[in-house]
């Protein structure tokens, strides 16, 4: 198999950054195709923890080359920041490429992204504040600045007097808030676009010279599918792409050249931001997931929403990402439980729903429709081959299984790079 896609099937965190970082064993390249330093992706390799937000998660592999692809949108700061952070640590950036067709986050579209959710107050989104939201809208209205633009000072500067001429107006007016200087953003920026410069690079020939040399290319999805601007909890979604087809678009790549989709799937649920969740715990175990799952925000700290796996939830990631197979992750936090559920329909208004529905109204008014298998109390962090496991984890993942009807090939058991089984 050569071409993977590593795509969240929930609303992100299911260990995108660990599974990449496994499979990356066998690829030679790893391309980032949208979001951006929204992301948090975790890789644990020993006792060394690598929280990544722009850079691939196959960037800890020397001899592999990563790239951002042109659907990323890229902070400067935050991309230098956290080059800087991985040389420290004596990770090789020799190999790491920077699409020129990259769009540009601007100190404005940090400040748009908290006006807007200050604006909407009980309604906000719950958005990461790094300013995503504004520099998609700016990409889409044809008004952004992409990472090649930057690269000649005049045509940078002429971009951006454009372009304050528009966003100032709006902060002004629209949020009352003070307008930002068009000299002090050039001072910021010029000094990151020198840094950045070598890097930059046209990754659609890059990757394409790959595929003629028949190099494995994978691709890491950041965010999830109900994080999808299209087939997510809209509007309480990111504003980007997140699924399958995110990647011929944000890496520039044909669709008849992807072999395989990996889903990753943590084995219950998370969901950070505001937004409908059918299955969250408001309770007791919902606190003890989050505690022994770790379930904080890799970007921003918060405290993720737990709850129960949802069958809709993976029967709708399967169709509109055409999954291939599942990474099942963090099977190991369910030790210890003794009952775990599954939802597998909600009632709504008498009725049952076996489908994900798209209308926020009515997902809101979901009720699950469970079913309840035993858990188990043996400690599976070791346990490297599936036959090995406890009979009750065995059949949690085939139930699994047989509900989505797309075969678990991974089983996570915990957050090392190791701690996995594969089937
Ligand atoms: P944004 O900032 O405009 O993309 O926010 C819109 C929604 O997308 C959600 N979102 C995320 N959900 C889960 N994980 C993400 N990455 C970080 C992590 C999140 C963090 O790995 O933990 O640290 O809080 C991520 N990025 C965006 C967001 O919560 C909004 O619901
Ligand atoms: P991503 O955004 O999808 O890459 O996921 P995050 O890194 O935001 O969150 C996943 C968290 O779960 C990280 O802390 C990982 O180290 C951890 N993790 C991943 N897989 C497993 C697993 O199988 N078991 C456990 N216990 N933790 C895992
Ligand atoms: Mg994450």
């Amino acid at each position: 198999m050569a071409n993977k896609i590593v795509i969240g099937t929930q609303w992100g965190d299911e260990g995108k950054g660990k599974i990449t970082d496994m499979l990356a064993r066998t690829a030679d390249v790893v391309v980032r195709f949208g979001g951006g330093n929204n992301a948090g992706h975790t890789v644990i390799v020993g006792d060394e923890k690598f929280e990544l937000h722009l850079i691939p998660s196959g960037i800890l592999y020397p001899e592999k080359i990563n790239v951002i692809g042109n659907g990323v949108v890229i902070d400067p700061e935050a991309l230098l920041k956290e080059m800087y952070g991985l040389i420290e640590r004596k990770i090789n950036l020799d190999n790491f490429f920077i699409s020129e067709s990259a769009h540009v986050i601007m100190p404005y579209h940090r400040l748009l992204d908290r006006l807007e959710e200050e604006r909407k107050a009980d309604s906000k989104i719950g958005t990461t504040g790094k300013g995503i939201g504004p520099a998609y809208t700016d990409k889409i209205a044809r008004r952004g600045i992409r990472v090649c633009d930057t690269l000649d000072r005049d045509v940078f500067y002429k971009k951006l007097q454009e372009n304050l001429a528009y966003q100032n107006l709006i902060i002004e007016k629209v949020y009352k808030s003070k307008p930002v200087d068009i000299e002090e953003i050039m001072e910021e920026y010029l000094p990151y676009i020198e840094e950045i410069r070598p890097y930059v690079k046209n990754t659609s020939l890059l990757l394409d010279k790959m595929r003629k040399e028949n190099k494995k290319i994978f691709f890491e999805g950041a965010q999830g599918t109900l994080l999808d601007v299209d087939y997510g909890t809209y509007p309480f979604v990111t504003s980007s792409n997140p699924t399958a087809g995110g990647v011929c678009n944000g890496a520039g790549i044909g669709p008849v050249l992807i072999d395989d989709v990996v889903g990753v799937a943590k084995a219950y649920l998370t969901r950070v931001g505001e937004g409908p969740f059918p299955t969250e715990l408001e309770d007791k175990t919902g606190e003890w997931l989050r505690e022994k799952g770790h379930e904080y925000g890799v970007t921003t700290g918060r405290p993720r929403r737990c709850g129960w796996f949802d069958v809709p939830i993976l029967k709708h990631a399967f169709r509109v990402n055409g999954l291939t197979e599942i990474a099942l992750t963090k099977v190991d936090v369910l030790t210890g439980l003794d009952e775990i559920k599954v939802c597998t329909a909600y009632h709504y208004q008498g009725e049952v729903l076996d489908e994900f529905p798209v209308q926020l109204e009515k997902l809101s008014a979901c009720k699950p429709v469970y079913e309840n298998l035993p858990g188990w109390k043996e400690d599976i962090s070791a346990v490297r081959d599936f036959d090995k496991l406890p009979e009750n984890a065995r059949n949690y993942i085939k139930r699994i299984e047989e509900l989505i009807a797309v075969p678990v090939k991974i089983i996570g058991t915990g957050p090392e790079r190791e701690e996995a089984i594969l089937k």
